[in-house]
């Protein structure tokens, strides 16, 4: 198997008797009218139902005939459109599901059984179909099925970063599927992207990158993207793009981009009413402003509100909207606090069509950050959150690392800023302020490999973003054996094993890397894909300020950069202590000494040997849990995933060898468990136990190599 059928494996039931039930319940499929989303619904429960049902399923229009009826049949479809559902689910079931929840129900109504998908609209009745495919794709009974389901958050949406000559920003998956050159002509992987995206629940994508050029709002680039969201638009996903704050200038032939003049807004209006004349649905726009050398406001004295609100304002009249994103810095000092001190000033000022894009964390993407300061603290702002799908600083396509552990983590913090119980999950989906506007935008991983992801195994980040921007609520556990089973199968063994492989991948990924929060320590990005990849901690001490008395960035008020004042109580107080500041954000919040000792009675530096040495032997047990599933897995898949641990393995034993050379070096502190150091450092260089430091020089040879 190639793997580009992603999660939408539609495998024939193996067991007789599950098979012959579900045959029962759903060989026919009702469907009585409805629009574009219906039919998309309909047809993907064909192709499912076909595929896993082993005998051909299609949608009639008509109930089975009673003669038939002890078959039973699957009726799908709205209130409005279908008197069939109007007869089977009370209209006041539905009734606070909205347009985008649905029902799905097993109804026994004069001696007939019916399964049902029944929604307040069409939009409900596709997120309906893909769910009831999941529950015959994982094997689910469906005789006492009865749930309800609606989404957390308005915007589920998927941010790309690809450019217009078909590269993608941080993409390890191949080159751009927006093939740019030959839209508005079509191919079929967009309509599978779309479904993929559907059955996630994704509502929304942006399709190119958030460092842009105006290209995008151009005539000729309208009719290709007008095409896009042809396709995407079958599926009920918004078609939104990057606007480059320029564009006025770059295309408009204009002076100046200033929010406050006059022209620069009749611009933006006339832009956005041209844009909806060529696409109805149109999203709206994602902005990157005054951050890393993209223009803004900011360059002609304006503020970030003033900024949105004139993009916001133009796009209002048609119900468009303005992601804008708090990643803002201008310098590495001030890195963790700008977004902070820029925004919160401007609570309250932007208009109700515009939305604030915060990343999980005030750095960027890092395998370990707390979660952003922002989160909670505009209380009269739309705010959504913005999580990194593709692995930019968590091992591209060579690592397994699956981030919903990670991204779970930051949704359950409790901010504290609007009392107890203010977390990050609860801002985000609007329970805690009366935002208008709110949810998730993930950046994507997809490119146009065989499998999408360009690893098999990294499509599970992709679904698991997903999933929980429809539900947040959905534990790592949970997603993870659900992927599984939808990629690989049901055999108890695979989702066992490849369930706890993901589970643990990205803790061991942290520990062979940056444990303890030490934080960026890649290779920048010099134009190679191995930027943010491989280990460089001498280029990045801006970050983790490691030097021979300590490592650790000291974010404290007390002696810091006042970083942890930007939290509420206790978050603020827990952060700022030394003795109560959680472990794993120990070196990102304080500057420590080498030898300052954890709970655990380890020292620092030994904490971050073992923990180097520990994380990459575990990639060897990662393979070989990964072997013992020969004969369970297709061979293609299976060699391909092998392969990728292979890669693991050589890259973590080069992050083990680099970093813990690295602070060697630095503290001159040997490894009290191990003895790599003796084999490469001269004995006249003798290093001291006990955590007293060698004052000679001391040369680590072979560093980088196998040497260690
Ligand atoms: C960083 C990426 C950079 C992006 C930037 C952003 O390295 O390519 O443009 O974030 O989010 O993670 O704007």
């Amino acid at each position: 198997e190639s793997g580009y059928e992603l999660w939408l494996r539609y495998r024939r039931v193996e067991d007789a008797g599950q098979l012959a039930r579900y045959r029962a319940a759903l060989g026919r499929v009702v469907r009585q009218g409805g629009g574009v989303l219906q039919r998309s619904a309909a047809g993907e429960l064909a192709r499912g139902l076909t595929g896993m049902l082993g005998t051909t399923v299609s949608p009639r229009r008509a109930a089975p005939a009673k003669a038939a009826a002890a078959e039973g049949a699957l009726v799908i479809g709205t209130p409005d459109s279908s008197d069939l559902i109007r007869a089977l689910v009370p209209p006041a079931d539905l009734a606070d599901l909205g347009e985008e929840g649905y029902v799905i129900r097993r109804v026994t109504k004069r001696g007939r059984t019916w399964t049902v998908i029944a929604a307040h609209a069409d939009r409900g009745v596709l997120y309906g179909a893909f769910h009831l495919l999941r529950l015959v794709q994982t094997r689910q009974p469906l005789e006492r099925a009865d749930l309800a389901e609606s989404p957390a958050a308005p915007l589920r949406i998927a941010d790309h970063w690809d450019n217009e000559d078909g590269s993608i920003e941080r993409g390890y998956a191949g080159r751009s599927f927006f093939h740019w050159d030959r839209l508005p002509r079509l191919d079929e992987r967009y309509t599978d992207y779309a479904r993929a995206l559907a059955s996630l629940g994704i509502n929304g994508a942006v399709i190119n990158n958030v460092n842009t050029s105006a290209v995008y709002l151009s005539a000729p680039f309208l009719e290709k993207l007008a095409a896009l969201a042809g396709v995407l638009r079958r599926y009920g996903v918004a078609l939104y793009v990057t606007a480059n704050f320029a564009a006025p200038i770059d295309l408009g032939g204009l002076k100046t981009a200033d929010p406050f003049d006059t022209g620069v807004r009749d611009w933006w209006e006339e832009k956005a009413a041209e844009i909806y004349g060529k696409i109805e649905d149109f999203g709206g726009f994602l902005v990157k402003a005054n951050s890393e050398g993209r223009p803004g406001p900011l360059d002609y004295g304006r503020t970030h509100a003033d900024g949105a609100n004139l993009l916001a304002r133009a796009l209002k009249p048609h119900g468009g909207l303005v992601m804008w994103r708090a990643f803002v810095h201008d310098s590495d000092e001030e890195w963790d606090r700008q977004a902070y001190r820029d925004f919160v000033p401007l609570d309250g000022k932007f208009e109700d069509n515009a939305v604030v894009q915060i990343k999980n964390g005030p750095i960027d993407f890092q395998v370990r950050e707390p979660a952003h300061p922002l989160f909670g603290s505009l209380p009269r702002t739309n705010s959504m959150i913005e999580l990194q799908v593709t692995q930019e600083y968590t091992g591209h396509t060579t690592h397994l690392c699956y981030l919903v552990p990670q991204w779970k983590e930051c949704l359950g913090f409790d901010t504290h800023k609007a009392g107890k119980g203010s977390t990050v999950e609860r801002v985000v989906t609007g329970r805690v302020h009366p935002y208008t506007h709110y949810g998730f935008a993930g950046v994507m991983n997809v490119g146009d490999a065989a499998n999408w992801t360009g690893s098999h195994l990294a499509a599970a980040n992709t679904h698991g973003y997903g999933r929980l921007s429809w539900n947040p609520g959905l534990s790592a556990a949970d997603l993870a054996a659900e992927w599984t089973r939808m990629t690989f199968g049901n055999d108890p063994q695979v989702v066992k094993t490849v369930s706890a492989l993901l589970l643990g991948s990205w803790r061991t990924y942290e520990d062979y890397t940056s444990p303890l929060g030490t934080g960026y320590l890649t290779h920048p990005p010099d134009g190679s894909v191995t930027g943010h990849l491989d280990p460089s901690p001498t280029t990045t001490t801006q970050f983790h300020k490691s030097d021979s008395e300590g490592v650790g960035f000291d974010r404290t008020a007390a002696s810091g950069d006042g970083y942890t004042a930007l939290y509420a109580s206790p978050v603020r107080e827990r952060y700022e202590s030394l003795a109560d500041c959680p472990e794993e954000l120990l070196l990102f919040l304080h500057h420590v000494p080498y030898t300052h000792r954890l709970d655990n009675g380890s020292t620092v530096i030994q904490h971050i040997y073992d923990t180097h040495f520990s994380g990459a032997a575990r990639v060897r047990e990662m393979r070989a849990g990964w072997d013992a599933l020969r004969g369970r897995i297709d061979r293609r898949r299976l060699t391909e995933v092998r392969d990728r641990f292979g890669d693991q393995m050589a890259a973590a034993d080069q992050w083990r060898d680099t970093l813990a050379a690295y602070w060697f070096r630095l503290s001159r502190i040997r490894d009290e468990r191990r003895s790599w150091l003796q084999a490469t450092v001269a004995p006249a260089d003798t290093v001291l136990l006990g955590g007293q430091r060698n004052t000679l020089p001391v040369e680590v040879a072979n560093a980088t190599g196998s040497g260690l």
